[in-house]
């Protein structure tokens, strides 16, 4: 089917909120398929990503963000820059929170008056999702939406559990109820704009989140070094490194005996595959590069 050209209603939807939220559960719940990574970790998202959901009647063009936090650390300052910046130049903007948590009036005062002053930055439309409900008792929900409401003017706000689907496709009525008419801004085939590159990079860096401890994810970058198809695209061989910031890291990384590395390569190996639809033979290498967080060319690299 060609839509192109025809008016539908189209637009950017900002996905921002703090660390954890669910907001890349929630995109990927949106699109039906995974696009971001999800962890329980904190600051797993360190990149605008957008995930692109087409109909014969709209396109809603996803971006999640990483999580508004503060911080003093350049990568961190860089990833909550992305996410800000995402507060201005979209059509509606959803601020997932996490209704597990304290409530405003419930919140440490320095707490509450950061979320405000979020609130604060927010130039369009705004909508605000009360996440994880299935977590709450559901008495509590109605209270909740109330003491949300008179936080900030939200056009609506909306309890879901971006996990389960509950309320998922009431807030995707309320979003097509804001969204502007407009061409479409992408080709209506490809579910987001980031490249297999880049998702494979993605991966890597949820394995490593999901099975070290401490430290090790934050101080974890990846490059992917080479990405090849064969001609009948049978076979994709993927070289990436892995970067940390000291030796002790990578000795962590690559566990003893190589056991850790190999388990991560194997578990993200199998992901590609299934995102890129072929076979992937995955070599992974650890690398040192000194305090690479606090280095504004490699940085830089990484796309802040
Ligand atoms: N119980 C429950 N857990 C959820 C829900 N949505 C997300 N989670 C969990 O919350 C954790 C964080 O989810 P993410 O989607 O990575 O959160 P995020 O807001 O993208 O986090 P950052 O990228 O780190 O800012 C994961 O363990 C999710 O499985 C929900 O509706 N209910
Ligand atoms: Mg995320």
């Amino acid at each position: 089917m060609d839509f192109s050209g025809q008016a539908v209603k189209s637009g950017m939807v900002a996905i921002v909120g703090p660390p954890n939220a669910g907001k890349s559960t929630l995109m990927n719940r949106f699109l039906g398929q995974k696009i971001s990574i999800v962890t329980p970790k904190p600051q797993t998202t360190r990149n605008r990503i957008a995930g692109i959901l087409n109909d014969e009647q709209y396109q809603i063009v996803f971006l999640d963000t990483p999580g508004l936090h503060q911080s003093r650390e350049s990568l961190n300052i860089g990833m909550v820059k992305v996410a800000m910046e995402s507060l201005t130049d979209v059509d509606i903007v959803l601020f997932l929170v996490d209704v597990s948590l304290p409530l405003p009036e419930k919140m440490k005062e320095e707490k509450r008056k950061e979320l405000t002053a979020y609130f604060q930055q927010i130039k369009s439309p705004a909508i605000m999702v009360l996440n994880k409900i299935d977590q709450i008792d559901r008495k509590l929900i109605l209270p909740m939406i109330a003491s949300y409401s008179g936080l900030f003017p939200f056009k609506a706000v909306i309890p879901v559990s971006a996990l389960g689907g509950d309320g998922v496709e009431s807030l995707k009525n309320e979003i097509l109820a804001w969204l502007p008419m407009g061409p479409r801004l992408f080709p209506e085939d490809i579910p987001t704009d980031a490249t297999e590159r880049f998702l494979c990079g993605e991966i890597i860096r949820e394995k490593v989140f999901l099975l070290t401890g401490q430290e090790i994810p934050y101080s974890t970058a990846v490059l992917i070094e080479s990405f090849k198809e064969d001609e009948n695209r049978k076979l994709i061989t993927i070289h990436a490194t892995i970067v940390v910031e000291r030796n002790s890291q990578k000795g962590i990384v690559i566990g003893k005996g190589g056991e850790k590395l190999k388990s991560i390569g194997t578990a993200a190996r199998k992901d590609m595959e299934h995102l890129l639809g072929e076979k992937v033979l995955l070599k992974l290498w650890v690398k040192v590069h000194k305090d690479w967080s606090q280095d504004k060319r490699f940085l830089k690299e990484l796309g802040f």
